[in-house]
């Protein structure tokens, strides 16, 4: 029987090329984000592939969280691989100059929306003994960089909580996998600096920076190893980049 992948931040960048990706593996795919016209136009894209449920909600909404996925109809209720994908930087700014809104936002999103996706599947596959989680970190979640402050934050608290999964779900075979990927060109840095192009855009010349494609590869390479392989943290970084900081750009 073919296995069931839960994708939140389906609409758009690393998450749209993982379904994609999985899609063309024969994994079926319950795909998510708070955008539904992206998510049926990505359902229209993949549907000849394999079998796909859409679910539309906010992450940071406890209650909408909980709702979607309890009612997911029973032959969805099985999920294999969860791929914690939905986050995003909002601002960049030296910490007496950052907004709580967007304290707020990355905090809710990556941290607290990633918990609650994680609350409500993660007993299922305790029950089954089996499953699959990767949640998506960064290199900021390695490493502070200046401004970077609640995002790099954020991204910790993901690496935390990741390495607590690991430990606490080993009694049950669940494999638990980081992925910290470095500077990928997706619409990241767009909502990172509130839909202004020129900077968004400025963040990947002259060098080239890792693409969504790239990022998929990495996530179907670690749920497609044997069983009883798990890759546990995993950093991606385009060649030009040597940590947050240092990026190459007159290779
Ligand atoms: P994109 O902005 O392209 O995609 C972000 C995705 O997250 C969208 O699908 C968006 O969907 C979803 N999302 C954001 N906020 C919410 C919310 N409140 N509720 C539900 N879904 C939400 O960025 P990336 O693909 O680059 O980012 C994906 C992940 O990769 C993030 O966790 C990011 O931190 C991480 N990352 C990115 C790097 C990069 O350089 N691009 C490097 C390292 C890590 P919608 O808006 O429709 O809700
Ligand atoms: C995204 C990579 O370096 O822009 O997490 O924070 S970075």
């Amino acid at each position: 029987m073919s296995k069931i992948a839960f994708i939140t931040g389906a609409t758009s960048g690393i998450g749209k090329a993982t379904a994609l990706l999985f899609a063309r593996q024969g994994i079926n795919l319950i795909i998510c984000g708070r955008r539904a016209d992206r998510l049926e136009e990505l359902k229209s894209q993949i549907e000849s592939m394999v079998k796909v449920h859409i679910l539309a909600f906010d992450v940071r909404d406890e209650q909408a969280v909980m709702k979607a996925i309890n009612s997911l109809p029973e032959e969805w209720k099985t999920v294999d691989i969860l791929v914690n994908n939905a986050g995003n930087a909002h601002g960049l700014a030296p910490i007496h100059e950052g907004s709580t809104e967007d304290w707020n936002a990355m905090l809710d999103i990556n941290v607290k929306g990633l918990l609650f996706v994680s609350k409500a599947i993660i007993p299922g596959m305790v029950s089954r003994k089996s499953g699959h989680i990767v949640n998506i970190g960064s290199i900021a979640g390695k490493e502070v960089y200046p401004n970077g402050n609640v995002y790099c934050a954020s991204k910790f608290a993901v690496d935390a909580i990741t390495s607590g999964m690991r430990l606490d779900l080993n009694p049950y075979g669940i494999r638990v996998t980081g992925i910290h990927p470095g500077l990928v060109e997706t619409e990241f840095s767009l909502v990172r600096f509130k839909g202004d192009e020129q900077r968004a855009g400025s963040v990947y010349k002259g060098f080239k920076p890792l693409v969504a494609e790239d990022i998929a590869d990495v996530i179907w390479y670690t749920v497609n190893c044997p069983p009883h392989v798990m890759i546990s943290d995993l950093t991606i970084l385009p060649t030009a980049q040597a940590s947050a900081t240092i990026v190459n750009k007159n290779l």
